[in-house]
């Protein structure tokens, strides 16, 4: 698509003018960023507008998604037109700095990998020229802001994202839908966001459907001047899509959030059923040869009872519906902890959804009629989970060794009786966003040796394997270090410590859990400083330990990590005899724009949970393609990447799937503690004194001892895996002194990153689940 960037420039003038009365020179970010998206959208409304035609009569898939973590559009968007550094430019020359715009919020409309994951899948549908439409909704508050308070605790704000207005997207109310429930009815009016396609014309759409009341204000309440009653149904029908649940891989059963789920089901559904029957009539016995739609997890499962009652209001029997629900849906697993599977309590579910319950009877009904011994409805509560698997076309896991454990594991009745149902999708990253927008320097110098469509051809990247030589691991280790000395700049301004970019920058980042073991990681940073105190340690080569981490508020052993890594923190950097050699810094608020500045400047990814724990993980990803080797165990996609880039340029430690399983019922962690008196020294540290204690951190310390009511010792695995992962950290450590050695290391994943595109991934949901193929605009 060709975007003239004087053009964008004069409209984004003309609108500052008249809608800021601002000349650009005076411009806030905020102003400038409204104007110039403003501009945009309007420069790109016909492709949008010709994307949508393109698609009216053929198959096309849709994404269903309670998260979309888009983050920050605005130089994503201009990235993927082609235009981002002509137009700094010419904005340059007129006056205004663009990189005023690192001011702007993300769109935080996710908690973590799934909703990023979604993000990236539209991004790289659009690119590749695949039909597929996103459906979700539009939270007024996303994922909570966080900061530290002065000891280290996590403090939760609002996200007010849209505050200053939401300019890459447009109100439709003309597509308004109505929901209703046993007591009142609400609108969802949809909200579109458009997804530019990096070097196509092609433009998806993103629908996010907000809550409004049919009645905005009763009047006769307000004449009777009882403002509370005149304005409770507007708010009421706001409150569901007021907030995004900040949890994360623990499940609570809230009504609020049936209310949610079943406005994103009904809401997305409804639409489609409008689209079809424009576009095919009403017969709507051939809805699923032009419709495939993925449930990104159980979030969006009530859309099988949903589509099936809608199916039966037009006509149709319930033996009808289902086959119809059962050609279209299909279901992709994200997480096999056991307190993230999506259970309703029936009662609960029939007091906000009855008809939705009569057909989920129904279906149990039909399944245990023709599979004794599997269910849905078990103690009166319904298994969203296995209901998916039920009715789905395929079921995938989301990296090989979790699509195995689904078969092995948690669906292994299931497998046994539709074993044609399960596919593995490994999760991919969008290039794009993760190397060419976050790192250009690194982008151009592949570009250089591999060809310009390498963002597009992510496999090429496989051609620097032949090429790399001294010259060129000296060039990528100088592109790291200019990386290092710009997120040190970021953090001493959003953090106010000074870190030097010439110690290793070891990270970890992603949501707080008990599983990823940040715990472990903190311990071993603990123990690490303990010998260096002692001298134990004289050729150390000095590192950052960088940490960021959002916890759900209500998860109380995650925020007492948390504060525990921060008391650690305060005491390494207090202590001078140190300074040369250590040093951590837990990043406030970690989020997809602090991920920009991390990623490409990290040394090493930690990806550290217990075999078994992690789905996938795509953080591993971000990070391996801009040239950190992973210190890891062999979990989640973290197998494929050392498959892909050779163990001997990753660090790879812990015990396996089957030795964990085997040890599962008969590990004493207590053994470890008492004959290993490094790591005793360090989770002494929790209660000791050494850092300020309290009764949560006692707490915490008996858990990995003693267990809990709840658990056995120490559940995942840190004293278990703990001896090996030292010994591998300090093993990354020393290597790092050859840093052409190493550096050959860090490009050896770049060059194996190739298969980790999301582009690769959504081309394997286009033809093994969807059946739906790439179409040129
Ligand atoms: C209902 C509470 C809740 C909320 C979110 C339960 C579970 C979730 C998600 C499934 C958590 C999540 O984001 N899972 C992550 O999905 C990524 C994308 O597939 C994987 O890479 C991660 O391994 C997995 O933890």
């Amino acid at each position: 698509m060709h975007i003239n960037c004087q053009h964008i420039l004069q409209i984004t003038e003309a609108q500052l003018r008249y809608e800021h009365d601002v000349t650009l020179r005076e411009a806030s970010p905020q102003a400038l960023h409204e104007a110039l998206s403003k501009a945009v959208m309007m420069s790109i409304s016909e492709a949008w507008g010709e994307s949508k035609r393109n698609r009216m009569h053929r198959r096309k898939a849709c994404y269903f998604s309670a998260e979309y973590l888009i983050g920050r559009l605005v130089y994503s968007n201009l990235y993927n037109l082609g235009i981002l550094d002509e137009l700094k430019q010419t904005f340059l020359a007129a006056g205004a700095d663009l990189s005023c715009l690192e001011e702007i919020e993300d769109a935080a409309l996710g908690n973590g990998g799934l909703g990023r994951l979604a993000a990236c899948f539209l991004d790289s549908a659009a690119s590749c020229n695949l039909p597929l439409s996103g459906y979700g909704l539009r939270y007024r508050f996303g994922l909570f802001k966080q900061r530290f308070d002065e000891n280290g605790n996590q403090k939760e704000a609002a996200d007010d994202w849209s505050k200053y207005g939401d300019p890459w997207s447009y109100r439709r109310y003309n597509h308004t839908v109505k929901i209703q429930f046993p007591d009142h009815t609400v609108l969802a009016v949809p909200y579109d966001v458009p997804i530019i396609g990096y070097g196509t014309k092609n433009i998806g759409t993103l629908r996010l459907w907000q809550c409004e009341a049919e009645e905005e204000l009763d009047f006769d309440a307000f004449n009777a001047q009882d403002y509370q009653r005149a304005l409770a149904a507007k708010n009421e029908a706001e409150d569901i899509t007021r907030v995004l649940y900040p949890n994360d891989s623990t499940w609570e059963g809230k009504r609020l959030r049936v209310k949610q789920q079943y406005v994103l089901s009904s809401a997305s559904l409804q639409d489609i059923l409008r689209v079809y029957k424009v576009n095919h009539g009403t017969d709507m016995s051939r809805f699923a040869d032009f419709v495939a739609i993925q449930l990104n997890d159980t979030h969006p499962a009530m859309s099988i009872p949903e589509l099936i009652r809608l199916l039966m209001a037009e006509g149709m029997t319930f033996e009808q519906g289902f086959d119809i629900a059962q050609r279209t849906f299909s279901y992709t697993n994200h997480t096999i902890m056991t307190e993230a599977l999506e259970k309703w309590n029936m009662d609960l579910l029939r007091s906000v959804v009855p008809e939705i319950c009569d057909i989920i009877t129904r279906i149990d009904n039909k399944l245990k009629s023709e599979h004794p011994g599997l269910y849905i409805l078990k103690d009166n509560t319904a298994h969203m989970a296995y209901m998916s698997v039920y009715v789905a076309s395929y079921v995938n896991g989301v990296a090989e060794i979790h699509s195995q454990i689904l078969k092995d594991d948690l669906f292994h009745q299931w497998y046994q009786v539709f074993p044609e149902r399960f596919q593995n999708k490994t999760n991919g990253i969008t290039p794009r966003r993760w190397l060419g927008l976050c790192n250009p320097e690194l982008t151009r110098m592949i570009k250089y040796r591999v060809g310009g469509d390498f963002l597009t051809h992510l496999e090429k990247l496989e051609l620097l394997k032949s090429q790399i030589d001294d010259d060129m691991v000296r060039q990528f280790n100088a592109i790291k270090h200019s990386k290092k000395v710009a997120l040190a700049a970021v953090i001493e301004r959003c953090e106010g410590i000074s870190i030097n970019p010439d110690f290793i920058f070891d990270v970890q980042v992603k949501r707080l859990h008990e599983y990823k073991r940040q715990l472990m990681n903190a311990l071993s940073v603990v123990d690490i400083y303990f010998r260096i105190k002692d001298g134990q340690l004289p050729d150390f080569h000095p590192t950052v330990f960088i940490f960021g981490a959002k916890s759900a508020p209500g998860y109380d052993r995650a925020k007492t990590i948390i504060r525990y890594i921060n008391r650690i923190a305060r005491m390494i950097n207090n202590d001078a005899s140190v300074r040369d050699k250590l040093k951590v810094v837990f990043v406030q608020n970690y989020n997809c724009s602090y991920a920009e500045h991390i990623i490409p400047a990290a040394d090493i990814s930690e990806q550290i949970s217990p075999a078994g724990t992690e789905a996938s993980g795509t953080g591993n990803m971000k990070l391996m393609l801009n040239g950190a080797v992973t210190l890891g165990t062999m979990d989640g996609a973290n197998v494929e990447i050392v498959r892909e880039a050779g163990l001997e340029n990753n660090y790879i430690f812990g015990a396996s799937v089957p030795e964990l399983a085997s040890i599962r019922d008969t590990y004493w962690a207590r053994n470890i503690y008492d004959a290993d008196p490094f790591l005793r020294r360090a989770i002494n540290t929790l209660v000791d004194g050494t850092v300020p204690t309290d009764d949560q951190q006692r707490e915490l310390f008996s858990s990995l001892l003693d267990g809990a009511s709840w658990h056995r010792p120490d559940h995942y695995f840190i004293l278990k895996d703990y001896q090996s992962y030292l010994e591998t950290k300090l093993r990354a450590n020393r290597d790092y002194a050859g840093r052409l050695a190493f550096g050959r290391k860090c490009l050896m994943n770049v060059a194996s990153a190739g298969k980790f595109s999301s582009d690769r991934t959504i081309r394997q949901y286009a033809s093994e689940i969807w059946h739906v193929e790439p179409q040129q605009p």
